[in-house]
């Protein structure tokens, strides 16, 4: 008796390793088709590659002087040295504020035409910022020490 459950023992996981086998075949053939869902960080930014937008669009740029100009930031990444006082200045006719995301540290009041807002930077780090108004309008300044 125990010889015959042994046996069966023996085959049943041999079953089990051709099902594994199998099992593992099938879900590598997809996951291989679609390559690359990787950089999807920017799930509009797919949409505007077919429109011929330079490739450094929004490569950080070093500078003090922000531009909100047709609903955006301009240089929508920027990088400033801790100390740096950073200068926007709204060029649309519509209203618009630098709002810093998560809690950070700047919060402009609304800027109309021409009006502009300052921020020194006195801590290194990554401070995303929005227009609370228009809150597609989203940029970031880097500090660097
Ligand atoms: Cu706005």
């Amino acid at each position: 008796m125990g010889e015959r459950v042994r046996y069966a023992g023996a085959a049943w996981s041999i079953a089990a390793a051709v099902g594994v086998g199998a099992l593992t075949g099938c879900t590598v053939a997809p996951s291989a088709n679609p390559p690359s869902s990787s950089s999807s960080s920017m799930p509009g930014m797919t949409g505007m590659a077919g429109m011929a937008q330079p490739v450094n669009a929004d490569a950080p740029v070093a500078t003090d002087t922000v531009a909100i100009e047709n609903f955006a930031y301009s240089p929508a990444t920027i990088t400033v040295k801790a100390g740096t006082t950073v200068t926007w200045t709204n060029r649309d006719q519509d209203p618009h504020t630098v709002t810093a995301m998560n809690d950070g540290p700047f919060h402009s009041p609304t800027l109309n035409n021409g009006q502009s807002f300052r921020f020194t930077f006195t801590e290194p780090g990554r401070f995303d910022y929005l227009c609370t108004i228009h809150p597609f309008m989203t940029a970031t300044v880097v500090v660097t020490p």
